[in-house]
């Protein structure tokens, strides 16, 4: 899969693409089928959310389920990703779904990726790829990611950890800077079926509500890196960061049709 000039612009201009339909109801309903085994694992890489206790965040995922492996070398994802970041030599950083449990899901503060990828493991330069797929129909109500669009542009804001506000802690960007970015780029809500796509790079702002809704969010997201901009700090656990910087190889299209039934017994 190959991304047109008109969405490469449109990535380098917003700092973000929209992908509807990238993957099919038949391959969301095979990954969705892996949700209940992975969010019951006994794992520390499953994080819960401060109030419920809900899976809020469930990490390491290519090395836990054969499908999730696929989906990390899925050709739709990793095809844009080198044409964006101009190498074949990426590797898999993190992979995990962020759910947000009807009623419970708590919120994402806002902040942008590179900020604790920089301050917790020490990588370079803001280049890592975030790449959502929708397991769930993100709506409005449901707790979507929100973008500040072109936030990007301005560079590394200043950040803060803030390890109180959720049991995630996270590397926010404050409201004044915030505010300033949402004035001049204004604001963009991820919204679209399961299986709808989003490409963002690493200094993009953005952030989540909390889901008060009655409907469940499931989204995962793959972190692809260049292996020339890999971790320099190993403090974090592996399901935070894989230390593992094999490059990331393209599967066939159907990678995901044909998990063999044993691989996800
Ligand atoms: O799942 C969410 O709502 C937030 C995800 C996010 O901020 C991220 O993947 O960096």
């Amino acid at each position: 899969m190959r991304l047109t000039a008109a969405q490469l612009a449109a990535f380098r201009t917003e700092g973000f693409l929209i992908l509807p339909g990238l993957f099919s109801r038949a391959e969301v309903d095979v990954l969705r089928a892996e949700v209940p085994r992975l969010f019951t694992d006994d794992s520390p890489a499953n994080i819960r959310e401060k109030i419920s206790g809900e899976v809020r965040t469930a990490m390491g995922l290519h090395l836990r389920s054969e499908v999730y492996a696929r989906l990390c070398r899925h050709p739709r994802f990793v095809e844009p990703a080198r044409q964006i970041l101009g190498t074949d030599r990426l590797y898999i950083q993190q992979a995990k779904i962020n759910a947000k449990v009807a009623f419970t899901g708590e919120a994402w503060q806002w902040h942008y990726d590179f900020a604790t990828h920089h301050a917790e493991d020490g990588v370079p330069e803001p280049l890592a790829l975030n790449l959502h797929v929708f397991l769930d129909d993100v709506t409005e109500h449901n707790g979507p990611l929100i973008f500040i669009r072109g936030s990007h542009h301005d560079g590394p804001a200043a950040t803060a950890l803030d390890t109180q506000t959720t049991s995630y802690a996270l590397w926010t960007v404050d409201n004044e800077t915030v505010a300033r970015l949402a004035k001049a780029g204004g604001l963009v809500t991820a919204m679209g079926p399961a299986g709808t796509a989003l490409i963002f790079g690493d200094c993009l702002v953005h952030g989540s509500p909390s889901n008060m809704s009655p409907w469940d969010r499931s989204i995962f997201s793959l972190i692809l890196n260049p292996i020339a901009n890999a971790q320099t700090r190993f403090a974090r656990p592996d399901f935070k960061h894989h230390q593992d910087f094999t490059p990331v190889v393209p599967l066939a299209d159907d990678c995901l049709l044909t998990v063999p039934a044993a691989a996800t017994a």
